[in-house]
């Protein structure tokens, strides 16, 4: 198993690969949506409101081959590896999220990213297909301490207008109103078709596709329905398609979130089948719709036991502390990660000495 960070766009700077390489990290897995518009208050832990993440990008411009390129360079020229990229612009695909007119060009942009990707060396493309996106979430003095971290108490219900999905504002003309509603096999055909369409250029590209499962996992938010918002929903998803690229994104925090089963059982599932890519390494209390994020040595999951399943299905790839709480001084996104990044290494060496 190997330790990496996730970094935000604004984070990708060589303060932050000197941060990461300092916490004896290898690999960074590393995010390239403009969340917030730069506006760094609220970008090292996103929650946003109602008004959600800011502005989504071009959507004529999807990422090249050149700036993967620089990027990956850049990256390795610190000592660290790029392991993957995580999440699509929401301006690269909102037609595919929603069904749109647009849905066919924005795939074949989309295929010609992960081309680029893999022209680029980079493994891992992660994304989370969904239309509301990560919401219902508070921040609060959730953690150890009063650390401040994101909670959830009760689900968001105001519907989605028009011109939003995943969190942006990808059409700020559109006219008023919201989202048509739509029910769960709807989505799954949408997921389906992005499938389909988007694994074989993936396979041949040498990249993994990776799922994130919601965020929070919930069976509506805003009124829209969600997909894997149960740990054996995950299975449905790899079992669509065959591909050794259709692979997971797989949030701990997330899954133990969830109110139907069980997050060793989950994580040996699917460990096994060797279909995780990576890990989002975090820990929580409680069970959604109304849980915590906390220290990761102080959450509801035995993380040790996490770590033995992973090592008994011979699991190779990277964990990422993906958020922790902030913690109490100057630095609180830097003191929050290098704590989570301590207890992971020590917890992989002891691990390693078994
Ligand atoms: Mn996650």
């Amino acid at each position: 198993m190997k330790l990496g960070f996730g970094l935000y766009r604004h984070m990708l700077n060589e303060a932050h690969y000197k941060f990461a390489k300092q916490c004896g990290a290898t690999h960074l897995v590393i995010h390239l949506v403009d969340y917030f518009g730069h506006n760094k208050d609220n970008a090292n832990q996103p929650i946003g409101d109602k008004k959600g993440w800011g502005k989504a990008g071009n959507p004529n411009e999807i990422w090249t081959y050149g700036e993967l390129k620089a990027l990956k360079k850049e990256i390795n020229s610190h000592g660290l590896e790029l392991e993957g990229i995580e999440n699509f612009d929401p301006a690269h695909w909102y037609d595919i999220l929603l069904d749109g007119p647009k849905k066919q060009s924005q795939m074949e942009n989309l295929k010609q990213l992960i081309r680029n990707a893999g022209k680029a060396g980079i493994p891992v493309f992660g994304y989370n297909f969904s239309l509301a996106g990560v919401s219902s979430r508070m921040q609060g003095p959730y953690a150890r301490g009063g650390a401040v971290s994101v909670g959830m108490e009760g689900v968001d219900t105001t519907p989605i207008p028009n011109g939003m999905v995943w969190n942006m504002v990808y059409d700020e003309s559109a006219p008023e109103g919201i989202l048509p509603k739509i029910d769960h096999n709807e989505l799954w055909e949408r997921l389906g078709y992005f499938l389909n369409e988007i694994l074989p250029v993936a396979e041949e590209a040498g990249v993994q596709m990776a799922a994130h499962p919601d965020d929070p996992p919930m069976p509506f938010v805003r009124e829209t329905p969600r997909l894997v918002y149960q740990p054996h929903m995950y299975q449905r998803l790899l079992d669509m398609n065959p591909s050794p690229s259709n692979n997971l994104e797989f949030c701990l925090g997330s899954i133990a979130e969830m109110t139907e089963g069980d997050v060793y059982e989950a994580t040996d599932t699917y460990s096994r089948q060797g279909k995780i890519s990576y890990v989002h390494f975090r820990n929580i209390v409680g069970k959604v719709p109304s849980y915590r994020e906390v220290f990761v040595d102080e959450g509801d999951m035995d993380m040790f036991r996490i770590l033995r399943i992973l090592k008994k299905n011979n699991f190779k790839g990277v964990l990422i502390p993906d958020h922790t709480p902030q913690m109490t001084c100057n630095a609180p996104w830097h003191a929050g990660m290098a704590y989570a990044m301590g207890y992971m290494k020590a917890a992989i060496s002891h691990l390693n000495d078994d």
